[in-house]
């Protein structure tokens, strides 16, 4: 219906720093703008070695795991908030698969980039992940709390 719903689900996206330094934020942004999403968090910084590994955790321990660290280390990176019906999901089809080479043309990381080890951007892979990984990167402070009219007429 057009009544605003009252939708909480979020995912934590973030541009990685090859996506930062090759000019591709606004066009990220833009994608999840224009199908829907509010954006409610957005910041910019350097992660720190730790912040780093505590992100991907679950890959700690694998040979391409210090690599990571160092990739995701090596600049500044866009961490964002994004709000809405089915975020998580929509977003990972959004952003295609772990390998560009594998993505559908159309998807992020098809359309941006060749390489698995740089790969443009992070999306949570479940709502759980979206909340350990927003709660990591974000005080409740630094999330916005608000009602875009347009709403409405998108939901
Ligand atoms: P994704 O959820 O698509 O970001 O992928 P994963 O969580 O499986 O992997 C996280 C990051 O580790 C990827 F973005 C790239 C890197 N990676 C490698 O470099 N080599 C691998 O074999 C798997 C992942």
């Amino acid at each position: 219906g057009f009544a605003a719903s009252a939708v909480t689900e979020r995912s934590f996206i973030m541009v990685k720093p090859d996506g930062v330094h090759r000019g591709l934020v606004g066009d990220i942004i833009k994608r999840f703008e224009q199908r829907g999403y509010k954006l409610v968090g957005c910041k910019v910084l350097v992660p720190s070695r730790e912040l780093a590994a505590k992100h991907y955790a679950e890959h700690d321990g694998k040979p391409f795991f210090p690599k990571l660290v160092d990739f995701l280390t090596s600049g500044a990176v866009v961490a964002l908030v994004f709000e809405g019906k089915d975020v998580v999901k929509t977003g990972r089809t959004m952003i295609g698969a772990t390998n560009p080479l594998a993505s559908p043309p159309g998807t992020i990381r098809a359309d941006f980039g060749i390489d698995m080890g740089r790969n443009i951007i992070h999306g949570s892979d479940s709502v759980e992940s979206a909340m350990r990984e927003i709660a990591l990167w974000f005080r409740a402070d630094e999330l916005a709390d608000y009602t875009p009219v347009a709403t409405a007429w998108i939901y």
